[in-house]
């Protein structure tokens, strides 16, 4: 009986040590593969985008962590075909920045069904089952679009004909930053928008749309402007100068990012409000997707926080702004 079990131990053993000596041969102890990471970005359509990319790129070299970074100038199709690329070449984790809501259902459910987890990054993605991403880290739009009423109310003395310059149509900003905005000038039946339109992000498409409002019948009684962000207001600013009025005067502006074009434009009087929209997120992000590799939990939604900044702060702020 005895001989029959110090066989079974001595082959039980055996057994524990080849697997061990199985897993050791693998890999030279101590040595660990570097994350591979790819990353499909929105595009480079503002400064905005500017600083987060170079956070995110400067974060992963920091890290020694493999990025494969796509910009995909603001076209979905790009950004599909990119996570469908990260899927054939089994990176370890897939981070989106969706440019709109909409349509990344499929590809996400690929990258599912390839055991690939996601992480979205500033944008959130509208989707029928929430597992499809792992963790959603960005800013709340609908707050930054609420407290740029805030603003205006307080500094029209709750009346102002507003023309507002919206963001990309469908991205989660545009439609977030919409509501929060509409949400508190509904309160105040003086608060006007008479003309709305988007100007896609960008400071050129800014500068088009609020030349096409100062000329159009309702243009002379505008008298303030809300732009999605800071971008689109620089542009803007340059149509009101060009049409002969003084922008933050004639025009009170506010917009939102806190670029360091806004603080210049601030400290000359030309924009009255930028709220903060962080780009900086690089090392929260990949605190995050270094977890999710590792197959920690992570909370399904990190928030991002930021301020707001007036034009009495302006000139004390710019030299501490890092984008
Ligand atoms: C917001 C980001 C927006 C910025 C714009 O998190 O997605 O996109 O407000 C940028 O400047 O183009």
């Amino acid at each position: 009986m005895m001989n029959r079990l110090a066989v079974a131990a001595s082959l039980l053993a055996a057994l524990i040590i080849g697997c061990d000596k199985g897993s050791e041969s693998k890999q030279p102890a101590g040595a660990h593969k570097p994350l591979v990471v790819g990353f499909a970005q929105v595009g480079a359509e503002s400064s905005w985008r500017t600083a987060n990319s170079e956070s995110i790129k400067k974060e992963a070299a920091k890290r020694g962590i493999e990025l494969k970074f796509v910009d995909a100038q603001q076209k979905q199709e790009n950004q599909i075909k990119a996570i469908r690329s990260f899927i054939a070449q089994r990176v370890d984790v897939i981070v989106l920045s969706p440019v709109v809501e909409t349509g990344f259902e499929p590809v996400l459910r690929e990258a599912k069904q390839a055991g690939i987890p996601v992480v979205l990054s500033d944008r959130r993605a509208d989707v029928s089952d929430e597992s499809l991403y792992t963790t959603f880290i960005g800013s709340d739009f609908v707050q930054e679009g609420r407290r740029a009423a805030e603003f205006l109310v307080k500094k029209m003395n709750q009346k102002a004909n507003i023309a507002e310059l919206e963001g990309t149509p469908g991205s989660a900003p545009a439609n977030d930053r919409k509501k929060g905005f509409d949400d508190v000038i509904k309160n105040y039946p003086d608060m006007k928008v008479l003309m709305s339109q988007t100007g896609d992000f960008t400071r050129a498409k800014g500068k088009e749309v609020m030349e096409a409002f100062l000329k159009s019948p309702e243009g002379k009684n505008i008298n303030a402007l809300f732009a999605h962000n800071d971008d689109m207001a620089l542009g803007a600013i340059q149509a009101i100068e060009e049409a002969g009025l003084r922008p933050g005067k004639d025009i009170t502006i506010v917009s939102i990012d806190g670029v360091k074009g806004a603080f210049e434009a601030m400290a000359d009087g030309k924009l009255n409000c930028t709220v903060e929209c962080n780009p900086l997120i690089g090392p929260q992000l990949f605190d995050l997707v270094e977890k999710v590799a590792a197959k920690q939990s992570v909370p399904h939604r990190v928030n991002v926080q930021e301020s707001v900044y007036t034009e009495d702060q302006a000139k004390e702020m710019l030299p501490k702004r890092q984008y």
